[in-house]
């Protein structure tokens, strides 16, 4: 073959693959023309390489060197096109799968606290401002800390398997003294009372007791609108020298304005009876939901700490007086939010819990 034949072949091909370089307008096509003009086996450029073997041999190194030319300028401009392409948004992504960056970025859904949660911390920020400390106390207990010690007597309904969650196992184990889960936080009441005298030096008085309590209390009441088996309570104690009833009107009114803000608050004590407290009375909060309905609802009990129980702690009610209140958590939530039914704190619906 003459030299100007193959170089005229070689030329053409040049023009046929910067053409298709050129106009490829995706990944895809790019490939196809790689593999057209550049492939290893059978692309164009390497069928015009086997033509070099028919080139005249006086003309073989002109004829190779400008192959050598070509080759390596086809293969520049398929690189150029391939870069147009990155440049253009790869190509093979579709438009749809480009990033924006002028897009508003995605919202994250953030949780928030449970109502009671919530409920549990303003309580006990309320109170630390009355100066109350917050303590804690075990929510399985035994029946001197439930019952024994908060003077409940043995044959007292309130001790009946039907109102208590008793450990059976645990209670064979023990004998006397069984373990239930608690069904009120007053146990805590003893326990920070048994510390106080423990750490008190033989002839010393105990010092004055200022807390709060606020946990899981279990009884095996059939869940209604305002009754739950496992609820909150939260437990409030006084003992001092002098402490009296007017000290715990006083207590509770200031909670409840702080509690409910600026609304107007009214308590109500009702004459009541506790075996641990003497007198007791029965804590009525006004409540009103946003459909105009209004009346009292329960929040708790309260009186002065029985002498009796002081006596069983090791305080000595000559000298000191206190009192002590125990107010369920959910009710006061309720109360405050306006919502009429306890179960619905427990569904774990997210639309109903995302409101507050
Ligand atoms: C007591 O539990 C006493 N320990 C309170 C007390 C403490 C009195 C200190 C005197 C001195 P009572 O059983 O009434 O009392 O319960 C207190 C409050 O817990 C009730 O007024 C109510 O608000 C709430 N409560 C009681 N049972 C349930 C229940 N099943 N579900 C939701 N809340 C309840």
């Amino acid at each position: 073959m003459a030299l100007a034949e193959f170089l005229e072949s070689l030329n053409a091909l040049a023009a046929q693959a910067r053409d298709a370089f050129a106009s490829a307008d995706s990944a895809d096509a790019l490939e196809a023309a790689r593999i057209a003009f550049l492939g290893a086996k059978s692309g164009h450029l390497r069928q015009v390489q086997k033509g070099l073997g028919k080139v005249d041999k006086a003309d073989k190194p002109a004829a190779g060197k400008r192959f050598n030319e070509v080759k390596v300028l086809v293969e520049s401009e398929f690189e150029q096109a391939q870069q147009r392409l990155a440049g253009e948004g790869g190509g093979r992504e579709e438009a749809s799968d480009r990033f924006d960056v002028t897009l508003p970025g995605e919202t994250l859904r953030i949780g928030h606290l449970h109502p009671i949660t919530q409920t549990i911390r303003e309580m006990k920020d309320i109170m630390g401002r009355l100066g109350f400390t917050a303590v804690e106390g075990p929510e399985i207990e035994d029946d001197w800390h439930n019952f024994e010690a908060l003077n409940i007597p043995l044959s007292h309904p309130a001790r009946d398997p039907l109102e208590n969650f008793y450990l059976a196992s645990a209670a064979k184990a023990s004998g006397e003294n069984p373990l239930l889960l608690r069904s009120q936080t007053s146990t805590v009441q003893i326990r920070v009372m048994e510390q106080q005298v423990a750490e008190t030096a033989a002839g010393e008085s105990p010092p004055p007791v200022r807390i709060i309590s606020l946990g899981r209390v279990y009884r095996p009441d059939t869940a209604d609108a305002t009754h739950y088996p496992m609820f909150h309570q939260i437990e409030g104690l006084l003992v001092d020298r002098g402490v009296t009833m007017a000290d715990l009107k006083s207590v509770l009114r200031l909670f409840c304005q702080s509690y409910f803000g600026g609304e107007e608050v009214h308590v109500r004590f009702r004459p009541s009876f506790f075996p641990f407290t003497e007198p007791s009375v029965e804590v009525d909060m006004n409540w009103r939901d946003g459909q105009g309905n209004e009346g009292w609802m329960e929040m708790g009990g309260a009186g002065m700490v029985d002498p009796n129980v002081l006596r069983a702690v090791g305080y000595d009610p000559e000298e000191v007086t206190g009192f002590a209140f125990g107010l369920g958590v959910e009710r006061i939530c309720m109360r405050q939010h306006g919502i009429t039914d306890i179960r619905a704190l427990y569904q774990n619906d997210v639309r109903f819990l995302s409101q507050f």
